[in-house]
């Protein structure tokens, strides 16, 4: 087709992470033009930027990691069995230059927008710097959770202390050493950051509006026998991935919690209480309100053990349904709350009213700090892509279209009707952020890449959602996460976490096995709910 040759690139894609890397890959391989523009000033993607001090991934590093190179798989080494911040930044420097990247990637380069022309049939991509490049394809690879989330606390200019969010940490090392500091957030990256400020610093205050489940990590080091029989079973795990509701290896218990005696069911808990990681999954725990309390009570039984203080362990009470907050592992956060300098202020109680130039105050009490830590999460899901101002036919934007984030939908979490030729990779209503989004990454990317090359052998040049499929899709993702304990309870999944974000669910809920065969079954017949053209609108299927 004529846009093809005219073009500046086929694919514009957004992101240096592992989505955006595979994507390079995968579509140079096929033969197409690719560009990758990334906003940091390295490869790596949230990786990058997650430089905190005790960051680490919560998902197993045999599978954790990129699956379709076996070469690749086997020439890597992980350490540990969930992998740190540091370990995973080296790995995805090492696939960048191992698959020569880095020449189709422009760094510290920012994508202001990206408007779709229907005249030329292509998308007209911003750059900060004025530019403007062109391409078939646009592909924001942009991740869930890369949108950094400063809450608007009154006051935070006039601190005169210095202050860090995890998800934008400084290169250099932040020094704790006699300081008083303070940690705003209690989820995955909160929980990591704080055992290991509280041996450096003076003193710690943790600021805690909700207490969380806590499960122990038990990363250790990898034996080098269990390395090489991971490398050796390398077809077997990918096997096992693709066939799992979660991308991972973690066990399932294939049984509702009632299917076995309290007795047993301890024992299963106390077993994966040694073993570390996700607790082995009940067919009902996200669905049956005294299922899912039969665990929440077993965690809460481990917080009085471990933590001396009974009034402190009260604080540390979780009162959520088990799980419906993003499962964090730990190590040493409840046993931090045993060490004398540390202080657990419960901002529910008495929420923070301002960041003054000596602290934080909140309704009780002025804290005096020295370093202020927001371990505040992210405008997820959304977030990335609206930060972009992406625009389809008729120069709808996508925020304009999802309603600010209300009415989110897609088909497949891959596609959006109105927004030809855009693809999205761990987007909104795929198995992202219930699955390990390596997984769902390699699998949206393999897709992606079987559906261009498809185009391109059938002389297509766009190819978009139709509205019934997107609709229909996106009734059912609402009607599984509706039908889960899930949308009860005030998460960044829900979008409860960001003052005035419409709330809802826009994630599939179906397991990651079950999407995989339907986003299989839809391009065995020759992709079905999607409307494919030829050159100038002319209607193929
Ligand atoms: P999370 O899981 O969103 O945690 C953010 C934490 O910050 C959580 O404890 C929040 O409390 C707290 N928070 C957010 N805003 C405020 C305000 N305004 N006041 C007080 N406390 C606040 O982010 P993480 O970075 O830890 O982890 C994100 C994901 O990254 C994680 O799930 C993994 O997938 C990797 P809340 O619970 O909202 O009451």
């Amino acid at each position: 087709p004529k846009t093809h040759q005219a073009n500046d690139f086929d694919a514009v894609i957004i992101g240096a992470g592992f989505a955006g890397m595979y994507m390079l890959h995968s579509l140079r391989e096929a033969g197409f033009s690719a560009k990758v523009f990334e906003a940091a000033g390295d490869v790596g993607g949230v990786w990058y930027h997650n430089r905190y001090p005790g960051a680490r991934c919560d998902t197993e590093s045999m599978v954790y990691t990129y699956l379709f190179s076996e070469k690749l798989y086997k020439d890597w080494t992980w350490t540990s069995r969930y992998p740190d911040q540091p370990e995973i930044l080296s790995y995805l420097n090492y696939v960048a230059d191992n698959f020569d990247l880095r020449k189709d990637i422009q760094l510290n380069t920012r994508i202001k927008a990206a408007h779709y022309d229907e005249a030329n049939e292509n998308w007209q991509i911003y750059i900060n710097d004025g530019t403007r490049v062109t391409a078939k394809y646009f592909i924001p690879a942009v991740g869930g959770l890369s949108a950094t989330n400063v809450p608007n606390f009154k006051g935070l200019n006039s601190f005169k202390g210095e202050w860090y969010h995890t998800g934008n940490w400084p290169k250099d090392k932040v020094d704790f050493k006699g300081k008083r500091v303070g940690v705003i957030g209690t989820g995955s990256s909160g929980v990591q950051i704080i055992p290991i400020i509280a041996e450096e610093a003076d003193h710690l205050t943790v600021f805690q509006r909700t207490a969380q489940y806590m499960i122990p990590a038990r990363n250790h080091q990898l034996d080098p026998e269990i390395i090489q029989q991971t490398k050796a079973d390398y077809k077997n795990i990918k096997q096992k991935v693709r066939n799992s509701n979660t991308g991972d290896l973690r066990k399932t218990m294939n049984c509702s919690v009632w299917e076995i005696t309290g007795e047993e069911r301890l024992q299963e808990l106390e077993a994966a209480w040694e073993r570390g990681g996700p607790l082995p999954s009940f067919t009902d725990v996200f669905t049956d309100e005294r299922a899912n309390e039969t665990i929440g009570e077993f965690l809460r039984s481990k917080i009085s053990e471990i933590v001396h203080d009974p009034k402190i362990a009260e604080k540390l009470m979780p009162n959520y349904y088990y799980g419906t907050k993003r499962q964090v592992l730990n190590t040493n956060y409840l046993e931090t709350y045993n060490r004398n300098n540390v202080t657990l202020a419960d901002v529910k109680k008495a929420p923070i009213e301002e960041i003054t130039p000596k602290g934080l105050r909140t309704t009780e009490k002025e804290y005096e700090l020295d370093i202020l830590v927001f371990a505040t999460g992210y405008d997820a899901i959304t977030g990335p892509l609206f930060k972009i101002d992406i625009r389809g036919r008729n120069g709808i934007s996508l925020k304009e279209k999802w309603n600010n984030g209300g009415q989110i939908s897609t088909y497949l979490g891959l596609a959006t009707s109105g927004f030809p030729n855009l693809f999205l990779i761990t987007g909104p209503e795929s198995p992202a952020g219930f699955t390990n989004n390596v997984a769902v990454i390699e699998s949206n990317v393999e897709w992606i890449i079987e559906c261009v090359k498809y185009l391109r052998e059938h002389d297509l040049n766009t190819i978009e959602p139709e509205q019934e499929a997107e609709a229909a899709w996106s009734k059912s993702c609402t009607e599984l996460a509706n039908s889960t304990l899930f949308v009860k309870t005030e998460s960044w999944w829900t979008g409860a976490n960001i003052p005035g974000k419409p709330r809802g669910l826009p994630l599939y809920l179906g397991g990651y096995k079950k999407y995989l065969q339907i986003c299989k079954e839809i391009v065995d017949k020759e992709y079905e709910g999607f409307s494919l053209l030829a050159g100038k609108n002319q209607k193929v299927n």
